[in-house]
């Protein structure tokens, strides 16, 4: 059993993380709730019992941790991962502050375990919507990627509580405060911050996190993401080439098999994967297969998971029992 600390245990992704912990049996034997100053004192729940809240500080460094989950932002985790990791703490991150560094791993279990070694203490989790596009993709990985485009449909939740108020606050007629524009009644094809060439930083993140988890650093890849007044699960719309020839039949008998993925692909019966359904659940759901009539060896697929579950908190803790089952002690 282990002492097990989140960061940000007040946050969207954090509380998620809390109540994944004791979901997926994680072997927690004493549990740790960390956030700012502000939070210092609160409560939070964790298997029924209270938590208080412990004010974050370098004082963590002797609170005995085997292994913590940070999700409390990219300067948190900057200051504190590779201190903790650095004394002994298995350390998954939720930031984007690790995940381009070459000796950090950026895992998803069921797509690149092996990127994990027994030396790794410090371990970044990816980008919700790299994540579920990943899950979906890699069980085609034998094919021979060409080339990917995807087009995210992303939920208020990925911006966590302020997003979520957004959307309510636009169903009340009220102006937004999180986003540039309104949300309710619309969508905004921006994604955190707009960069020199003109994508958004989260198109940035789709692209290099791709190449780093299928370790084709040169793979072309390109994104559009996409803000939808959806409450939670992100869906994504992803183009593939490969370099073998393949059928759609073939495709859906490989994602029918593989780890973590759900096939809904009957359209004969209105079957797609949806946000409604898959929130809640740690699978991701794969549809609307089929071929591109435009380009050859090219397919449309349609994907979607639960963007705080999946897309971070169960991702967190599915790569923690990973790397402790795998060799890693604290
Ligand atoms: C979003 N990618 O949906 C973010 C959350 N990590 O905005």
């Amino acid at each position: 059993m282990y002492h097990v600390a989140v960061i940000g245990a007040t946050g969207a992704v954090g509380q998620k993380m809390l109540q994944v912990l004791k979901e997926l049996d994680f072997p927690v034997g004493q549990l740790s709730a960390y956030a700012s100053e502000r939070s210092a004192g609160k409560v939070v729940s964790f298997n029924g019992t209270d938590v208080t809240i412990t004010a974050l500080s370098e004082d963590i460094i002797h609170h005995g941790i085997d292994v913590a989950l940070f999700a409390a932002g990219g300067a948190i985790s900057e200051q504190y991962a590779p201190l903790l990791a650095e004394h002994g703490t298995l350390v998954v991150d939720n930031s984007s502050a690790f995940r381009m560094q070459e000796t950090i791993p950026l895992v998803v279990p069921e797509v690149n375990p092996e990127a994990v070694s027994s030396t790794n203490r410090l371990i970044a989790n990816p980008n919700c919507s790299t994540i579920q596009s990943v899950v979906a993709l890699a069980p085609l990985k034998h094919l021979g990627f060409e080339r990917i485009t995807y087009t995210t449909y992303q939920a208020v939740s990925g911006s966590g509580q302020k997003g979520i108020e957004d959307l309510a606050r636009g169903s009340r007629g009220e102006e937004p405060v999180n986003y540039p524009h309104p949300i309710h009644d619309n969508i905004l094809p921006h994604i955190d911050v707009f960069l020199e060439d003109g994508y958004t930083k989260e198109e940035q993140k789709m692209i290099d996190e791709t190449r780093k988890i299928f370790n084709q650093p040169n793979l072309p890849v390109s994104a559009t993401c996409v803000r939808v007044p959806v409450t939670n699960s992100h869906s994504v719309a992803i183009n593939v080439t490969f370099s073998n020839e393949t059928t759609v039949e073939a495709i859906r008998t490989a994602l029918a098999d593989a780890p973590g993925v759900v096939l809904v692909d009957d359209v004969s019966r209105n079957q797609y994967p949806m946000p409604l359904d898959a929130s809640g659940t740690d699978e991701v759901y794969v549809g609307r297969i089929r071929q591109d009539q435009t380009l050859a060896n090219t397919f449309h697929l349609w994907c979607v998971a639960d963007n705080i579950r999946k897309g971070a908190a169960s991702n967190a803790v599915q790569v923690a029992r990973h790397a402790l089952e795998n060799g890693i002690h604290s």
